[in-house]
């Protein structure tokens, strides 16, 4: 649980007691592998070597940490720094994962958009959502789709990042679970990177 490196900003309009609810309420939910045919019965694995962050073990999809829950209505955001990738025992990789809720605004569904700060060039960060209800047709804003793990986006460039537009059909709420990865330019050097995630 990051609960703690979520920033939101309550609408003026929102009843004070909801506005506690969106600030403070994680969501739990079961981690959902980036490919429904995998197999989430395996262990953790760890092959960050000695370039563990805190989040590790964090290789595979079915073990991807949670980051909380994200709305679009009020904005959320987070950055979560002093994260590693890269000089593993095998191929580091790290996954996570967070649930968006899309709230009723004006703005319709959300953008969810994701970054890295300070990642070493090469560094590639992707994403694929996978609605609650219905099936996915999302939009690639910015970054290009990837269907590598299911219905997702992958940026060009880690600092510009992706933004996924997610549509879920036969339902107007499109909420659903966004699955991060971040492969590393090399598994000879330890680089630091920033996660950086907002959601409106
Ligand atoms: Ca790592
Ligand atoms: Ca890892
Ligand atoms: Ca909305």
């Amino acid at each position: 649980m990051r609960s703690d490196t979520i920033a939101t900003i309550p609408s003026p309009h929102m009843h004070p007691a909801r506005a506690i609810l969106v600030l403070f309420i994680v969501a739990p939910f079961v981690h959902a592998c980036g490919n429904a045919e995998e197999d989430c019965d395996d262990g953790a694995e760890d092959d960050c070597g000695g370039c563990c962050d805190v989040f590790e073990p964090s290789d595979h999809a079915c073990h991807a940490p949670s980051l909380g829950n994200f709305t679009d209505s009020p904005d959320t955001s987070s950055a979560v720094p002093g994260l590693t990738i890269g000089a593993g025992e095998g191929d580091d990789v790290d996954w996570y994962s967070f649930h968006v809720t899309d709230e009723l605004d004006l703005g319709g569904s959300p953008w969810i958009t994701v970054r890295l700060t300070g990642a070493a060039a090469g560094t590639t960060v992707a994403g694929w959502f996978r609605c609650d209800e219905g099936s996915e047709r999302h939009t690639c804003t910015v970054g290009i789709v990837d269907t590598s793990e299911g219905e997702g986006c992958r940026a060009l460039d880690p600092s510009t990042g992706f933004r996924l537009d997610p549509d879920c059909s036969s339902t107007a709420d499109d909420d659903g679970v966004m699955l991060v990865r971040v492969l590393s330019a090399s598994s000879a050097t330890c680089e630091p990177y920033q996660l950086d995630i907002a959601v409106q």
